[in-house]
């Protein structure tokens, strides 16, 4: 994309209004702005960014198993007041009239559809275990939405839920969501650590939420501080027990501050960190909580009828990108891991106007997008340091810098933008220094 033709309104001002780090570098660099409170236009950074931490999702939720499905946002309110929520639900949620006076809402989580869809078209224990995911945007009416992206009122959600026969085939769904989110937030670049949680609204007995630190964290937290580096597994066999490796996160202390206990504090000594994190994911064992109001039922190998137990699993898509912005800057700006990096490299032209260079940016520009490198061409007739500075506050992962002094050379310059190293490349060897097998910045 040449910068000249895309839509990035950067900021050179911290907007006032934005209290940490996340979303003043979300505003600053282009990616959102606000429309309501707590309701955001994604522009097309934003929206490129968004888009990846998707894909990650999605790839992770596929390869434990999960079906993607697409509910639809607005809900019929008499579902809710099958399983009893209509009411306890409160005025987080955005209830609307049809014109025909019937009780709508815009869904704030979707575990009454989706056991809707279930009693409707599942009979039979052998359609078991099934687990429906979705990305979609939900709406919760937050007392107060902050932090931009961070608390939204409107936000990306993906939400997935699981219906088994038996208890122990629950907690095996469970557990497949459970290691599904350490590889998925490991792909980002986040260490989140799981932690036992306060179910809240959404019920049952077991859960647990993900949590990555952060000084702007919303939640405190407690852990043993061999969680912050302890590392996940490259390869699992879904079908496989995952019990082991759930224990193996689950043996530490960690725990969220409503079910941190005090006299941890004493016995930990050191070795329990507090500290203070944000929840992008979070998990739920419920059992027969909505499947039994509802009447869903599906027949047992003998033939009697059997409610089934389900769970839900939660992932803060939007969240996730502010999320990363706290993990992951500088003074300078945003720093992309490369994973969800809105475009893999930043092309600077230092003297567009000058034959030699523009044909020589324009030259690897096409050859970039032939290989399927995505690129931000920043063509602009703008002054060198105007661009560095842009440059680093995007937070492409790598910058290509070419301009006629190095030309002259033969050279161009590429900076990483994580450790702000810098090599001087002969020009005939960018390409392979980029793509070659040596090359860390791999294509895409
Ligand atoms: C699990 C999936 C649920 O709603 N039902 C369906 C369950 N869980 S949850 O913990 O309430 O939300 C899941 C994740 O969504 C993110 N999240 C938010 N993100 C931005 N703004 C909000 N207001 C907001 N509320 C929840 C969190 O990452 C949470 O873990």
């Amino acid at each position: 994309m040449r910068l000249s033709r895309t839509f990035i309104p950067t900021l050179k001002e911290t907007p006032s209004e934005a209290q940490i780090v996340s979303h003043r570098l979300m505003l600053r660099a282009g990616l959102v702005r606000q429309h309501a409170a707590g309701i955001y236009n994604w522009l097309p950074m934003g929206t490129l960014v968004l888009r990846n931490i998707e894909q990650i999702v999605r790839e992770e939720q596929n390869d434990a198993g999960a079906l993607e499905v697409i509910m639809p946002t607005i809900q019929s309110g008499d579902l809710w007041k099958e399983s009893g929520r209509y009411n306890d639900y409160g005025p987080e949620m955005l209830r609307i009239q049809d014109r025909h006076e019937r009780d709508m809402l815009y869904g704030p989580t979707h575990e009454e559809v989706v056991t809707d869809i279930f009693r409707n078209n599942i009979r039979s224990y052998k359609d078991l275990p099934l687990n429906l995911y979705q990305i979609h945007w939900k709406f919760r009416d937050e007392v107060r939405p902050r932090f931009g992206v961070m608390r939204g009122r409107e936000f990306l959600m993906k939400d997935a839920y699981s219906f088994d026969l038996t208890y122990e085939a629950a907690r095996h769904s469970y557990n497949q969501m459970f290691v599904a989110y350490l590889r998925t937030f490991s792909r980002m670049g986040l260490q989140a650590i799981p932690m036992k949680a306060d179910p809240g609204p959404i019920g049952g007995d077991l859960s647990h939420e993900f949590i990555v630190l952060a000084d702007t964290g919303e939640s405190a937290v407690y852990c043993h501080k061999d969680l912050l580096r302890k590392s996940i597994p490259l390869v699992v066999d879904y079908a496989s027990n995952l019990q082991p490796i759930v224990d193996d996160w689950t043996s530490e202390y960690a725990a969220t501050d409503e079910e941190h206990d005090e006299a941890k504090t004493i016995e930990l000594g050191d070795d329990l960190v507090s500290a203070r994190g944000i929840e992008v994911g979070h998990i739920f064992h419920f059992g027969k909580k909505y499947s039994e109001p509802m009447g869903a039922q599906v027949a047992s190998p003998n033939g009697d009828m059997i409610t089934p137990f389900m769970g839900s699993y939660g992932i803060g898509v939007s969240r996730l990108v502010g999320a990363i912005i706290e993990a992951c800057h500088d003074d300078d700006g945003i720093i992309w891991p490369d994973t969800v990096a809105p475009y893999r490299i930043g092309l600077i032209n230092l003297k567009v106007g000058d034959p030699d260079t523009d044909k020589v940016c324009s030259d690897l520009y096409a050859k970039f997008h032939e290989i399927g490198m995505s690129t931000l061409y920043d063509d602009r007739e703008e002054r060198a340091g105007v661009k560095f500075s842009n440059m680093d506050l995007i937070g492409l992962p790598w910058q290509l810098i070419i301009g006629p002094k190095g030309l002259k050379d033969g050279t161009v310059e590429l900076k990483r933008r994580s450790t702000g190293e810098r090599q001087i490349l002969p020009l005939d060897s960018v390409l392979s220094t980029l793509t070659g097998p040596q090359s860390e910045v791999g294509l895409g």
